[in-house]
């Protein structure tokens, strides 16, 4: 029975890659951090063949104790500070998580295999923030990177450091571009969950309008189930490399909200949505766009839900969600 150990375990990917892990056969270890995490419970009622262990990318102690309990053969580090609005507000605490805490893994995954560097693959949650400022259009593998935001900057540093511990080491290190990818397990911080929670809410009667920043910023969404699957594909290839992951296809905030409203049947929203500059990013992310070809010909991986399908995904998750909550 192949093992792995994921980090962020209680994060959106982390629930999914548990599932299509434990699916497939596999021993799962995940590590959650704090003295009482909030989505412990949570973790536990979802995936609860998964053995938590205690630790902190920022503690590389906490780390090499859990490589020591779990002997992973796959490593997933999916753990991060991952809304990137909040990355401005803590920009040291994002640099030693986000950036230094890919470091600490690989370390730890070092110290771990010793002399046999073969008997583990390592996954890093790169991702399509790193392209910031865009150079190129559509965004692959050799576009330059130019990151926007503290965010950004740390996971670029992730991500040279994956490729330098597979150049300097031969380590069988991966670094998967994911471009945004959302699910009914998104959280209520990120646009589409912020959207399509509002939808459902103003559609009950519970809420009568959202604000939101800019409406004009493009995205290439996909199914985090999907992106998932990706990134298990990229540990079973001979050699680690890099990969974009995305559907190639990129809509605007405005082109979600005409989506999400009209899935509740109302499709004049100009009344319903208000600006507020709080919202708003000191640099931002106008357009994103990925190629997949390479994680196409080489994982034989392709997005299978669209970007209409995603959204009403979510909207009737959030109808059923808040009108459980709220008895109408
Ligand atoms: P998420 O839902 O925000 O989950 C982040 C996870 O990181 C949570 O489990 C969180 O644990 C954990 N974490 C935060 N600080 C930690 C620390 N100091 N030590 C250990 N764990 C810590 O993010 P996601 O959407 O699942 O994304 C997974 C990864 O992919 C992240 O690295 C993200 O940056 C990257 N990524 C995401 C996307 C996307 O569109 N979703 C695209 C590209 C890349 P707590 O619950 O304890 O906070
Ligand atoms: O949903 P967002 O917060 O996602 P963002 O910044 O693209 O980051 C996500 O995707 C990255 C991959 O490219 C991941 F690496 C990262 O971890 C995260 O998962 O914002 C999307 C867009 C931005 O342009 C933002 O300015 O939506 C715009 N926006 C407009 N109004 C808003 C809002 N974003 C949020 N969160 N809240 C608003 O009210």
């Amino acid at each position: 029975m192949p093992r792995a150990l994921i980090t962020g375990i209680t994060g959106q990917d982390g629930l999914y890659l548990a599932e299509l892990l434990l699916g497939k056969g596999y021993e799962v270890f995940g590590l959650i951090r704090g003295q009482n995490n909030p989505k412990y419970g949570l973790v536990r009622e979802t995936v609860p063949d998964v053995t938590l262990l205690t630790g902190d990318l920022t503690d590389l102690s906490s780390l090499v104790r859990a490589f020591g309990v779990a002997q992973p053969d796959e490593v997933y580090n999916l753990g991060a500070i991952s809304f990137v609005a909040y990355s401005w507000e803590n920009a040291s605490l994002t640099a030693d998580i986000t950036g230094k805490g890919v470091l600490n893994m690989l370390e730890a995954t070092r110290l771990y295999a010793g002399d046999d560097l073969s008997k583990v693959r390592f996954y890093q949650a790169s991702s399509s923030e790193m392209f910031g400022k865009v150079q190129e259009v559509p965004q692959r593998e050799s576009t330059l990177l130019w990151p926007r935001s503290p965010y950004g900057v740390a996971k670029v540093f992730g991500h040279y450091m994956t490729i330098n511990y597979r150049e300097s080491y031969g380590m069988h290190a991966s670094s998967g571009i994911l471009f945004n990818h959302e699910s009914p397990r998104r959280g209520p911080e990120f646009v589409t969950r912020k959207v399509t929670q509002a939808v459902a809410r103003i559609k009950l009667g519970l809420q009568d309008d959202i604000t939101l920043g800019n409406l004009d910023a493009k995205r290439d969404w996909g199914f985090a189930g999907d992106y998932v699957d990706a990134m298990w594909r990229m540990l079973q290839q001979p050699e680690g490399d890099d990969y974009v992951v995305a559907t190639g296809e990129t809509h605007s905030i405005r082109e979600l909200l005409d989506v999400a409203f009209a899935h509740v049947g109302i499709d004049d929203w100009s009344g319903l949505v208000k600006q507020d500059p709080r919202f708003m990013r000191p640099a931002e992310v106008d357009l994103l766009i990925g190629d997949p070809a390479k994680a196409k010909e080489k994982l034989g991986w392709q997005p299978t839900v669209s970007f209409s399908e995603l959204v009403a995904m979510m909207v009737d998750n959030d109808l059923a969600e808040q009108r459980r909550l709220s008895g109408r």
